[in-house]
């Protein structure tokens, strides 16, 4: 296996901080002793815990406005694996990488998988993509795609994500993510109950495709390109349309895709218990879909979603195999840079989590002791377990400080002068 970062760079680095970190890990293990928690087993969780990066990820993001790329970023999908090969050298937390199509296409799919196994990385769930025209595409997606009026268009869309769960099991994914721009942007555009009659029967035959062992994860999303009106705009319209489905049809739920302020660390707990919690795509949001960086502007809310989660797999209920993915758009920041910072925003939460007192939240939950059950949060929440993050890292060759060791790289730097310069151009990922 050839990986993109020195072994030698992170080995001395590791070495230069060793004395720090192990300082570091006995004071915090000492500590959690004291609440009779072994650190090491904490390690050991956190060192199990992984989360996929996309492939579009890699890339720098922008707004429907503009977009600016920087020198060096990737133009295809050998170059983003290679970016994902970072990111999971440095980090240990990032092995999978979510391929979105058509833009990933490539003519040799199981060649593909071996340059990615080759650079430590597997594939994710398969991503569709019926939200914009391709060059010499018979039917528009203008009016929408599974629940377009236009029969071709529709037919069109279910082929496509056909197509998609037949390179995904060339490439060994087992999910297929289905996220639809679908909606109106004027009232009386269309009309609420028929379009989604259209996107049920669409999406049935694209169930009907999938494998034994696959899921198909049903994206929601609040508004965009659809500002009026989306067909699957929230958890509600999700959930009913998975049950409809049947038992392979999942939601996921991306942190962004929501109204400011709803709780959804609720919504995490209610499709947990009717077995539809299918996954998640982690990013931040300020206002709206903002895809920030995961963990940038509201932490304990990240916090509170994997409490649930810690919660859910506690209390499995028809199997549960959440597939995590981080989904942020990098507009102004090295796409490698904020998705190292990101995977360990998210497993430090992961981690955090793990060290909440269930029996103590549990009892003063039957007990109605309200102080108590939110201290029983509050104190895990306040725990600094950076060392904890660092040390699994460290043992699995990871980097001590990803960002420090990325920089001493300048692996953006020499692929500024690899790589064919990125075109000006739209901004939306
Ligand atoms: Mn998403």
């Amino acid at each position: 296996m050839t990986l993109p970062i020195s072994a030698d760079l992170i080995a001395e680095h590791n070495a230069a901080q060793a004395a720090a970190l192990e300082d570091d890990y006995g004071a915090l293990g000492r500590k959690l002793a004291r609440a009779g928690i072994d650190i090491n087993a904490v390690k050991d969780r956190v060192a199990a815990f992984s989360v996929a990066v996309p492939s579009w990820g890699a890339g720098r993001g922008g707004t429907r406005f503009a977009k600016f790329p920087i020198p060096g970023e990737p133009t295809n999908i050998h170059e983003k694996l290679e970016d994902c090969a970072v990111i999971n050298q440095l980090s240990r937390v990032t092995p999978r990488v979510s391929p979105h199509f058509p833009w990933d296409k490539v003519s040799d799919y199981a060649a593909l998988r071996e340059e990615a196994a080759g650079l430590g990385l597997g594939f994710d769930a398969v991503n569709s993509n019926t939200f914009q025209d391709q060059p010499g595409q018979a039917h528009t997606y203008a009016n929408g795609s599974l629940s377009a009026q236009d029969p071709g268009a529709r037919r069109q869309a279910v082929e496509h994500n056909i197509e998609c769960i037949e390179i995904g099991r060339k490439l060994g994914s087992t999910d297929l993510t289905v996220w639809v721009g679908d909606g109106t942007n004027f009232p009386g555009q269309q009309d609420f109950a028929r379009s989604l009659d259209r996107y049920l029967e669409a999406a049935s035959e694209i169930y009907a495709a999938l494998p034994d062992d696959w899921r198909m994860l049903l994206e929601h999303k609040m508004f965009e390109p659809a500002f009026y009106s989306t067909v699957i705009s929230d958890w509600g319209s999700s959930i009913l349309a998975a049950q409809e489905l049947g038992p392979k049809a999942k939601c996921l739920v991306d942190l962004g895709h929501h109204a400011p302020n709803v709780n959804i660390e609720q919504i995490v707990a209610r499709l947990h218990r009717f077995g539809k919690l299918g996954g998640f795509h982690f990013n931040d949001s300020k206002y709206g879909d903002d895809d920030l960086d995961s963990g940038s502007i509201n932490p304990h809310q990240l916090f509170l979603v994997f409490n649930e989660l810690a919660e859910a797999e506690a209390n499995p209920r028809d199997g549960f195999r959440p597939s995590y993915m981080i989904d942020q758009s990098h507009n102004v920041t090295d796409p490698i840079e904020s998705m190292l910072s990101s995977a360990e925003a998210i497993a430090q939460c992961y981690a955090k989590a793990s060290l909440v007192d269930r029996g103590a939240l549990h009892a003063a939950q039957e007990a109605n002791d309200t102080m108590m059950a939110f201290q029983a949060l509050r104190r895990a929440y306040t725990i600094d377990v950076s060392p904890i993050l660092a040390k699994a890292r460290v043992e699995a060759g990871g980097a001590c400080d990803v960002l420090a060791v990325y920089r001493q790289s300048r692996y953006r730097d020499r692929k500024a002068q690899e790589r064919r310069a990125v075109g000006l151009g739209a901004g939306i990922v």
